[in-house]
């Protein structure tokens, strides 16, 4: 079938709009007409060129939401009909991670999905006869995709696309970094250190399990606003404190924070997010992408002396299991996900997406097909 698609030619190009080809599902896959994704950093970051697993020609985006319009043989927990959310992190519930109970890296695909292609070591999309590279296992800037069941997470009927296509990563990144990975408990004190569509979900996973104190951390004041909203208690511009950031949150914090989070990718933020955290206890979690070649330091005496280090990816979701829980907490009143969500526009102009986020215009914009 054709598909319509913004194709990444080369590294650092604006997307192109065109008519890719695309085969149908094979054994244990499906195909989804996808309604609405959203733009990511990470979608910027491996434009940019900076992604070792960056490959050209690609589809890109990894933020979607849509309808199974067919499934391949063998699929039996989806069915023509179904609305889903693609995983970039499937959940096969086989593998050693997924039954080892301590990650939610399902690394049943991972080697293929690095590559671009799809599990039998193919690629399903083609421009004028030549393969065109899959993406994070998902490719949500076509309107078409072919993806693994594994990687398929099904949602209610009645979730607006637009809005939940974000659960696909923002939303579930930044509040399962809150909850499942960092676990962080009622009382606590918090640093998140860039305010844009992962830290202020953060943001609101922390009020979400009842921190005391959410100080966020952005060079950017126009975040401001929107981070108070979202439950944010202190602001601080780097770029107004006199003397260091880290003493000053470490004072603002009453002796350090008990978690900070990292969403920018700057790995020398990451090393101020571990040392405002507090001697003893306090756990820094990296969620932010660095580009190829970065490297975090510190003195080894901050974890010496109790900090812990941390990583989280996808926020540490079972994409199958947890995802549709939090559509439900979307459609419950119980997170905010409209007000993330700056601004829409139709595939013919996704590259404004980009030049939106690239300006710190945006927080979240969001194609809809
Ligand atoms: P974004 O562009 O919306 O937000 C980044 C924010 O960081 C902006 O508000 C910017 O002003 C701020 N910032 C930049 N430099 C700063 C500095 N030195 N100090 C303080 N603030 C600074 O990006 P996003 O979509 O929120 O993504 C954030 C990061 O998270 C990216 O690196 C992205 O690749 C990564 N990410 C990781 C995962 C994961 O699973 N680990 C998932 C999604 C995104
Ligand atoms: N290819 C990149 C890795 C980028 C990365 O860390 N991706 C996150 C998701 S970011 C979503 O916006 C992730 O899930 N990582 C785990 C994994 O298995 O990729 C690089 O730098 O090599
Ligand atoms: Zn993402
Ligand atoms: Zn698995």
């Amino acid at each position: 079938m054709k598909t319509r698609a913004a194709v990444a030619f080369a590294a650092n190009k604006p997307l192109e709009i065109v008519e890719l080809d695309l085969d149908g599902p094979r054994e244990g896959e499906v195909l989804i007409e996808v309604k609405a994704t959203g733009i990511c950093h990470t979608d910027a970051y491996t434009l940019s060129g900076a992604d070792p697993e960056g490959l050209f020609p690609a589809v890109l985006g990894h933020e979607g939401a849509g309808v199974v319009v067919d499934c391949g043989p063998g699929v039996s927990s989806l069915r023509k009909g179904d609305h889903v959310i693609p995983l970039y992190t499937p959940e096969c519930r086989e593998c050693e991670y997924c039954l080892s109970r301590k990650t939610n890296l399902c690394q049943k695909i991972r080697t293929t999905q690095g590559r671009g292609l799809m599990p039998d070591g193919s690629s399903r999309f083609r421009f004028e006869g030549k393969p065109v590279l899959h993406y994070m296992g998902t490719s949500t800037f076509s309107n078409y995709i072919v993806v693994p069941e594994i990687a398929v997470a099904k949602i209610r009927p009645d979730a607006p696309f637009d809005k939940v296509c974000y659960i696909g990563c923002g939303v579930t990144t930044g509040i399962g970094a809150v909850i499942w990975t960092a676990k962080v408990e009622a009382g606590a004190r918090a640093v998140v250190f860039g305010l844009g569509g992962i830290g202020l979900n953060v943001i609101q996973g922390l009020r979400l399990v009842g921190a005391e104190q959410i100080v966020g951390v952005d060079v950017n004041p126009s975040k401001k606003d929107l981070a108070t909203k979202f439950g944010m208690t202190h602001f601080v511009n780097p770029k107004e404190v006199e003397g260091d950031l880290v003493a000053h949150l470490v004072e603002l914090t009453k002796g350090g924070a008990d978690y900070s989070f990292d969403c920018t990718g700057n790995v020398n933020v990451m090393r101020q997010a571990l040392e405002c955290c507090h001697k003893g206890w306090g756990q820094s979690i990296i969620i932010g992408v660095a580009p190829a070649g970065a490297e975090i330091a510190t003195r080894p005496f901050q974890l010496v002396t109790g900090r812990v280090w941390k990583g989280s990816a996808f926020g540490g979701a079972r994409g199958r299991t947890d995802v549709p829980r939090i559509v439900d907490w979307y459609m419950d009143g119980k997170i905010n996900i409209d007000d993330l969500i700056t601004h829409t526009m139709p595939l013919e102009r996704i590259n404004e997406g980009f030049d939106l986020m690239h300006e710190g215009k945006s927080i979240r914009s969001v194609v809809i097909y």
